[in-house]
């Protein structure tokens, strides 16, 4: 057994709000039943592999800072083996369940194809073992279609065949191991889909290649038996000026269009919804309204600057309202929350990532005891549905059941007069109620 790598850290434990000490819970406590169900089940906390094992600090203006004593530097398989070790010492330590990755994360890429497969099942043999001994699970799997230069003009959405077939290759491999892990999901995260200007782009093409490599995806995950569920994860911009994939609603008429919707559910990141010009809850909200609410990749972005700064989300306002929405769905099923989130460039010790996970899985087993609250209170639900109790009997009734045309409705108003006023909507009170709970 190698040395450890976080020897100063131990098990970090539950010692609730009084407690002064910085690598413990506070609130989040894995086992403690809220209403009827584990905060574990209900949170399904997954660590980052990119941010967490691969993050340097580097950023476009200076290399990395990040101290990590473990890792040689080196692109090696056996340096990509000793990170897996001291990737499940951490999750263990941090007590999380879950774990998310790109293949080219956990493993080096090679000249080749097949040297770059070798590599994978190479430190995959590790990650299974690790698994095992530890029983951390893999939320889901992913293959990195952007960082090498061929992706230069996207991988399912390039110009040139080639880089597709190596993307479809790619993307055949990364399910393989997926589920080789026992991964319970599929992110397909398009970086590169998109275009920098419309000049050199045809566009209808891209997107009807994007559909073809979805579906040879679709087809193979049948062929191989594969149970885990595809995600797509909307993002709008960064590193591309506009990605396909922009939003929760692009994305879902996509998957309609493309006959693709009932085999995906989508990945809500917090920081690409608000790029998108948009809250997180109005993207979760659009995803579940489609029953396609599947995973949240829960961080946040800085209100003053305008990129993806993926921060640990430590907001309760946020959480709550992320738990509100989570909850109104019944909670995830092969979802969860995988903080896909980095330590700032100025936190460059080991244990600032035990710092940064803690607070965020606080933040969110607070999100939840105060969502769970505001549904028992019943006041914030029960204001919703008085507000459209017009549509419950009469006239309104008979539209939702399809049992009214134009012809009825001009009938009706004109024996009525005019429509009756609207209720308040009662915002500042909403606020505040909020509040109370908070
Ligand atoms: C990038 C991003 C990705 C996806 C997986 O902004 O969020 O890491 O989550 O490819
Ligand atoms: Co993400």
């Amino acid at each position: 057994m190698a040395a450890a790598a976080f020897p100063d850290v131990s098990a970090i434990k539950f010692e609730g709000p009084i407690s002064k000490n910085p690598l413990a819970f506070k609130h989040y406590n894995a086992a403690e039943k809220v209403d009827g169900k584990t905060m574990r089940d209900h949170l399904r906390f997954g660590v980052a592999y990119w941010h967490t094992m691969r993050g340097t600090g580097g950023d476009p203006f200076g290399p990395g800072t990040a101290l990590r004593p473990w890792d040689d530097g080196t692109n090696s398989v056996a340096n990509a083996i000793k990170r897996a070790h001291v990737a499940f010492e951490f999750i263990e330590k941090l007590g999380a369940p879950f774990y998310c990755f790109h293949d080219r994360d956990v493993a080096p890429e090679g000249a080749t194809l097949q040297e770059s497969n070798k590599n994978l099942n190479a430190v995959v043999r590790v990650l299974k073992e690790e698994q095992k001994r530890t029983g951390i699970k893999l939320l889901w799997g992913t293959a990195n279609l952007f960082s090498n230069p061929r992706f230069v003009h996207g991988a399912g959405t390039s110009c040139n065949a080639d880089v597709f077939a190596f993307a479809a290759a790619q993307v055949k491999k990364a399910m393989e191991v997926t589920m080789e892990l026992g991964g319970q999901g599929y992110v397909f995260w398009g970086g590169r889909e998109g275009y920098s200007t419309l000049l050199n782009t045809d566009m209808k093409r891209e997107l009807d290649h994007l559909a073809k490599l979805l579906h040879m995806a679709v087809d193979y995950k049948k062929e191989i038996g594969f149970k885990g569920q595809f995600y797509i994860e909307p993002k709008p911009k960064e590193p591309t000026k506009h990605q396909y994939d922009s939003d929760a609603a692009a994305c879902l008429n996509f998957l309609r269009q493309y006959d693709l919707l009932s085999h995906f559910k989508l990945n809500i990141e917090t920081n690409h919804a608000t790029l998108a010009g948009h809250t997180v809850q109005h993207d979760l909200e659009t995803a579940a309204a489609a029953g396609a609410l599947g995973s949240i990749d829960a961080n946040v972005g800085d209100p003053m600057l305008g990129w993806d700064t993926d921060q640990f989300p430590t907001d309760i306002y946020l959480t709550t309202q992320i738990m509100l929405v989570v909850l109104k769905m019944g909670g995830f099923t092969t979802g969860g929350l995988n903080f896909d989130a980095k330590v700032r460039r100025e936190s460059f010790e080991p244990v600032d990532l035990f710092h940064a996970h803690i607070g965020g899985m606080d933040a969110f087993a607070r999100g939840l005891k105060i969502a769970t609250a505001i549904r028992k209170d019943g006041r914030l639900a029960g204001f919703v549905k008085h507000r459209y109790a017009s549509w419950d009997s009469g006239i309104g009734a008979k539209v939702e059941a399809g049992k009214a045309g134009f012809k009825e409705l001009e009938d009706y108003i004109l024996k009525k007069g005019d429509a009756a006023p609207c209720v308040s909507g009662r915002q500042e009170y909403l606020e505040n109620l909020i509040n109370e709970f908070i």
